[in-house]
């Protein structure tokens, strides 16, 4: 897997992205605990940077203000080490990245699992239709080095351990070559 070039880190930053429900949260968990990164889960940190606007009716979610959220994180970025969890992509730094991945899954089981978690009518919809079209994949493909998008199945519990091995084989290959 080809790296972009980057400021020099002790440590490689990984973008984990996705549609709601495709897996990320518990594909970062588990590496965070495997490679002793550190996982730093978007929306949660929105709310303690105090990052959230107001709410969405449509969307019924708070809406996030990118500038505070960024200069929040940009010390921590810069000396590296961090997952970031998020559902988007597109305006965090492209410099903060060494590698993107996308968890993708299909269709029904995207539907069930937001099902499961409470969405109904038009955000259920948007989110369905957000996977279908591959807008998230797109939105990291426009926004970073192609080289260094990588789309990843999040469909069985198998390919949650093959996700995390895979991430943890490109994570020794980063320290290698970054001695
Ligand atoms: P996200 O953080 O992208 O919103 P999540 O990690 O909360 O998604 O996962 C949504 C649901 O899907 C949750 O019930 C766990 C399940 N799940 C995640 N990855 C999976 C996998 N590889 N195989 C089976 N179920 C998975």
């Amino acid at each position: 897997m080809a790296t972009a070039p980057q400021i020099k880190r002790q440590a490689p930053n990984i973008l984990v992205t996705g549609t709601p429900g495709v897996g990320k949260s518990t594909l970062c968990q588990k590496l965070s605990e495997t490679s002793g990164l550190q996982w730093l889960e978007i929306s949660k940190i929105a709310k303690d940077y105090n990052c959230l606007e107001e709410y969405d009716e449509v969307y019924q979610c708070p809406i996030l203000d990118e500038d505070k959220l960024l200069d929040g994180l940009e010390e921590v970025m810069c000396k590296g080490g961090n997952i970031v969890d998020y559902h988007s992509c597109e305006f965090f730094p492209e410099r903060w990245f060494d590698v993107v991945f996308v968890l993708r899954t299909d269709n029904t089981t995207l539907y069930d699992r937001l099902v499961a978690r409470g969405y109904t009518g038009k955000k259920l919809e948007d989110n369905i239709d957000c996977e279908i079209f591959q807008t998230i994949l797109e939105e990291a493909r426009a926004s970073y080095n192609v080289d260094i998008v990588h789309e990843l199945s999040s469909v069985a519990p198998t390919e949650l351990e093959d996700n995390v091995n895979r991430i943890c084989l490109w994570l020794q290959q980063w320290f290698q070559d970054n001695q």
